[in-house]
């Protein structure tokens, strides 16, 4: 069974996505264990604190290295680790390609801090692969995690049903956008489904897919300035 560790500064904003629909049935499937550690849980001085303001000034404050380090290292002590991920606006640009190689993996561990919220020296120390998911900015890693959990517990073997397949799926086998999806009613509103859909012409369809699936990765691509 995979094993997915999180820390994280607030445990309670991971609970409902991670016990929900698909990831909740993969955790009920042992095919995945999913484990949240409250950071607050590894400060050990009497205030339980956890986070202190910045050397050197600037605003905001920053979460101490200490109680990471507690938590990784008796992490670290009982399993060996194949990526300690680190959610960083400055990392790489999460995709597919690392989503595939993440799932391959038996342990994962994912470091969820805030932006300017961690000091530096625990990404130094434990971090094998720093990710950003995009060009903005988040509040903290929570959502960086749950992004990366989402993306690689769903390419399990095991985890979606046949119908859920995710061997056609945008963005599967290279840069690929599927083509739309519709179900009953035939018309809504002044809202039609395709008539090519409704034929039952097999090979119609499939031409229709393929033709839809050109025209929308061309676009993406257009929209996304590439080629
Ligand atoms: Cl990894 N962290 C934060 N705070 N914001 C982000 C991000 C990460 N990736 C995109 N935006």
């Amino acid at each position: 069974m995979m094993r997915i560790d999180i820390i994280s500064a607030v445990p309670d904003s991971l609970v409902s996505p991670l016990n929900t629909s698909i990831l909740k049935r993969a955790q009920e499937r042992k095919i995945v264990e999913i484990v949240v550690h409250n950071l607050r849980d590894y400060a050990y001085d009497k205030h339980k604190q956890i986070d202190d303001k910045p050397f050197g000034g600037g605003p905001g404050m920053l979460l101490k290295p200490e109680p990471f380090f507690e938590c990784i290292e008796k992490l670290i002590s009982e399993r060996k680790y194949d990526h300690i991920i680190f959610p960083t606006p400055g990392g790489k640009i999460y995709d597919q390609k690392l989503a595939n190689n993440f799932s391959m993996t038996e342990n994962l561990m994912i470091i969820a801090g805030h932006y300017k919220g961690v000091d530096d020296r625990v990404r130094e120390r434990f971090a094998t692969d720093e990710i950003s998911i995009g060009r903005y900015v988040l509040t903290g890693g929570e959502i960086v995690a749950l992004a990366i959990i989402d993306s690689v517990v769903r390419l399990i073997p095991g985890v979606l049903n046949d119908s859920e397949s995710a061997l056609n799926d945008s963005l599967m086998d290279g840069d690929i956008i599927e083509a739309p999806y519709y179900t009953r009613p035939a018309e809504y509103k002044d809202l039609k489904v395709p008539e090519v859909l409704l034929s039952g012409h097999e090979k119609k369809v499939k031409e229709w897919k393929e033709e839809q699936s050109k025209i929308l990765t061309e676009h993406w691509k257009k929209i996304n300035s590439m080629e």
